[in-house]
């Protein structure tokens, strides 16, 4: 019960939005033993929230940036958090990350990125708003298992459909597996240009372990 009214506390905060009061909930929770990944959980229900205001106009663009930076600054509380939680190691894989070009939506990026490394992954991190070639290049260079793409923007669906593309113009297609995520991709998308979706980070530890396990392509 404690527990519950400490992340509904972390939700309003964000959502509200006021990044010290974020930070002092989420410090409070941490102390309090709250599990990281449940307190990952209550910013993002609270950002999404903010998120939903912003689409129907209740709130603008400094509102949405002032969340951010909630998120950002508890997300650095958290990650030595959830870095000590030694979920269960998977196999020898390497996977190159970025937010396609156009996007610089970091969070959920990032989130993803510490749970598979937390997973044993060697992730090779690019950042946000990263051309499709540059994506393929840096596979080729770690001889990477898969690519993950991530974004959250309409606008950027494009170039995720072009990661696709210019693995087959360029010889490569079956030679990397390609996952994706994000507010703007659906698991239709997913389905159609032929990649593997996941919704969450913990839904992308798990298609990457499937992938590289079951050597399943895409
Ligand atoms: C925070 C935020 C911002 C911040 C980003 C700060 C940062 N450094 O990341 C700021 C203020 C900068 C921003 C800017 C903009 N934003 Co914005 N933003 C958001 C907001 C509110 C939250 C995003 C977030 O962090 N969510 C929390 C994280 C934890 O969730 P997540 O990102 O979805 O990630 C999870 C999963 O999707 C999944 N996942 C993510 N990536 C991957 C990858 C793989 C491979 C897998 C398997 C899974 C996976 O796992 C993650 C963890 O569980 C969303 C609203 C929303 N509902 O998403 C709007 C939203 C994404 N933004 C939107 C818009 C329009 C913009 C702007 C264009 C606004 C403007 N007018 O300038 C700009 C564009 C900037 C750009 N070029 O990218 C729209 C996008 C609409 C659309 N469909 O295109 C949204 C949906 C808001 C809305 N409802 O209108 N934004």
């Amino acid at each position: 019960m404690v527990d519950k009214d400490i992340l509904q506390h972390i939700c309003t905060a964000i959502e509200t939005p006021d990044p010290d009061e974020t930070v002092k909930a989420v410090e409070k929770a941490v102390d309090f033993g709250v599990a990281p990944l449940e307190i990952v959980g209550a910013l993002t229900d609270g950002i999404t929230t903010l998120g939903d205001k912003f689409e129907r106009m209740e709130c603008f663009l400094p509102e949405l940036i002032l969340g951010a930076d909630a998120m950002d600054v508890s997300m650095k509380l958290l990650k030595p958090k959830m870095e000590e939680l030694n979920l269960e190691t998977g196999p020898a894989g390497t996977v190159v990350i970025s937010n396609i070009q156009g996007d610089i939506h970091d969070i959920g990026r990032d989130i993803v990125v510490t749970m598979l490394r937390v997973a044993g992954y060697q992730v090779e991190d690019m950042g946000h708003d990263v051309k499709p070639n540059l994506m393929i290049d840096k596979a080729l260079e770690c001889d990477a298992d898969i690519i993950a793409v991530s974004t959250l923007l309409t606008t950027s669906l494009p170039f995720a459909r072009e990661v696709l593309r210019l693995l087959d113009a360029r010889g490569l297609s079956g030679k990397f597996k390609v996952v994706m995520g994000g507010g703007a991709v659906t698991p239709e998308y997913c389905e159609e240009i032929g990649a593997g979706y996941g919704d969450n980070a913990a839904a992308a530890v798990k298609l990457v372990k499937e992938l590289i396990d079951g050597g399943d392509s895409k």
